[in-house]
């Protein structure tokens, strides 16, 4: 049964959802207290980034305990009773799977220190050079050296993330037998499946050193090798004992990789994140922007939508910048919202909203360094002032791509604390929570919030939406225009992506126009988007 071919899936980034104690972080009574809002969108699951136990150096992705819920977000109790009170509004939990890496606090690291424990191999324990030097030249996704020597067992190990993040070694099959003890645990309470965090980076072939480049040297020995596909065919067998789905996410995969991770004869994923469409406005890595040109953006889209058979579609996650002022534009924050959802909610794959989205939340306002939570962040903040870049651009770089941009909490409504929280938020909230928030757009019949919850009706009413063929029908500089089309049925989705005004040749009934237009004769006003019969 692939519900999930049917299911819109909204991503909820637990510290900032719903604080329901006061203490500033949200949590899982939090959640539960607003499933009705999910259930108003239409979700037909959530997923659930991660909620294990840990000591929070990147916010639960480096987890202490695959079994022990963090007690900031509640207790084993209180996550069974969120599966039930979602199951009750049909809607599914999908669990974030972070099994690259375990924090340094995990007992199984804490064994791994003595070369005698049965642990002593769950990790890539290295000698360092004879000169002195770390064991290879590999630089991790965050902005630093991935070894870090332990003075406890004299070696270094492999961390790709945060230093308290290390690499679980999967050339000990012990680990991959732990890996499905804990699938079946949350598969046993009733998840419907697995988020898989950067999964195609499990399998190390060699340590040797890589091939130096501007970013992630020795990546070419870790991303989406055999070893990977192997490891996620033996978890699939687990998974289907349950019937669960997983989405992974795969950082630098082509349509060919992604085929081979998620292609229905694969036995291994359902759908993956790619994330070409997210480096439009990149060059290489993610600090080095460069100006979003619409034309590139659709053309990347075009590509995967016809290169994927389906796949999962998103314009937000907790780890990227907001949507409307990177791909839309905030002097037109609600023409420009709604049709990055036009968007979103009309592709052919399984759409995730992610947390805020649906209201059309923007980027931080903070203005320092000391705002910044994420590690990532701060890691890279350190390296640009070990690189003497003035401090000006420093902070340019960090405001424009921090992670923090999507992480503040959620805008409830326009009181102090958001309806966030009664007590001091663990991160900022933005000072425009007064304009931006839920309780204002309900009132509104016109808002961001009214026109989600209606294309996710027309989504759920349109078997054209949901399973119709896709057809590019005009990729121009601003202009994107498709056709989703299902048998004898066919809908035409024209995006107009700029301020400016254009002229298109497509036409027909108007079935939702963002800007209130009851007939269509071509001419598209600024960020307008219509759906057309
Ligand atoms: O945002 C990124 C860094 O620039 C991405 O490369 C990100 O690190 C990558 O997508 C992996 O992300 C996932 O794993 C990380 C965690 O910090 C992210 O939050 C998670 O989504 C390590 O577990
Ligand atoms: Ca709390």
């Amino acid at each position: 049964m692939e519900w999930w071919k049917d299911a819109i899936i909204y991503q909820i980034y637990p510290r900032s959802f719903q604080d329901s104690n006061g203490d500033g972080i949200g949590d899982i009574p939090g959640i539960i207290s607003r499933l009705d809002h999910l259930q108003q969108l239409g979700v037909g699951a959530i997923w659930l980034s991660p909620v294990y136990k840990s000591p929070n150096a990147d916010n639960g992705y480096d987890i202490s305990d695959y079994r022990e819920i963090n007690p900031e977000y509640g207790t084993m109790e209180d996550m069974e009773r969120l599966i039930a009170e979602a199951k009750r509004r049909d809607i599914r939990i999908i669990m974030d799977l972070v099994i690259n890496h375990t924090s340094t606090d995990h007992y199984w690291f804490r064994q791994s220190r003595d070369r005698t424990s049965p642990y002593a191999d769950y990790y890539y324990w290295q000698h360092g050079m004879a000169d002195g030097g770390l064991p290879n030249n590999w630089t991790g996704f965050f902005g630093e050296d991935c070894w870090e020597f332990d003075p406890e067992r004299c070696e270094y190990y492999l961390h790709l993330f945060a230093k308290s993040q290390a690499d679980l070694n999967y050339h000990n099959p012990a680990v991959l037998e732990e890996v499905k003890d804990i699938l079946r645990f949350w598969l046993r309470k009733g998840v419907a499946g697995f988020r898989c965090d950067v999964i195609n980076i499990l399998w190390k072939d060699s340590l040797e050193n890589g091939k130096k480049q501007l970013a992630l040297t020795g990546s070419e020995h870790y991303l989406s090798l055999e070893g990977t596909h192997e490891i996620l065919r033996q978890l699939r067998e687990v998974l289907d004992e349950y019937g669960a789905m997983t989405v992974g996410e795969t950082v630098f995969v082509t349509p060919q990789q992604a085929r081979d991770l998620c292609g229905r004869d694969r036995g291994e994923l359902n759908m993956v994140f790619s994330f070409e469409h997210m480096e439009c406005d990149q060059y290489f890595i993610k600090w080095f922007k460069r100006k979003f040109r619409p034309k590139v953006f659709f053309e990347c889209l075009v590509k995967w939508q016809k290169e994927l058979e389906w796949n999962a579609l998103y314009l937000e996650n907790h780890d990227q910048p907001r949507s409307i002022p990177r791909f839309g534009s905030e002097a037109y924050w609600k023409e420009s919202g709604k049709l990055l959802a036009t968007l979103l909610l009309t592709l052919r794959g399984t759409p995730f909203i992610y947390q805020g989205q649906e209201i059309g939340m923007v980027n931080f306002d903070f203005d320092r360094m000391r705002q910044i939570n994420d590690v990532e962040s701060k890691n890279v903040e350190r390296v640009l002032r070990r690189f003497h870049v003035p401090r000006r651009l420093r902070w340019k770089l960090i405001k424009r791509t921090s992670r923090d941009n999507a992480r503040t909490p959620f805008q409830w409504n326009e009181e102090k604390g958001a309806g966030f929280t009664d007590g001091r938020p663990w991160l900022g909230i933005n000072r425009n929570s007064e304009q931006i928030n839920l309780a204002r757009q309900e009132q509104d019949p016109d808002s961001i919030w009214q026109w989600y919850k209606d294309l996710s009706r027309l989504r759920r009413d349109s078997a054209v939406l949901r399973q119709g063929e896709f057809v590019p029908l005009e990729v121009g500089e601003q202009v994107f225009a498709y056709r989703r089309v299902l048998g004898e049925d066919a809908l035409t989705v024209v995006l107009n992506f700029s301020e400016k005004e254009a002229m298109v040749s497509h036409r027909g009934n108007v079935v939702r126009s963002n800007v209130g237009r009851e007939s269509f004769d071509g001419h598209m006003g600024a960020w307008e988007a219509v759906i057309l019969q």
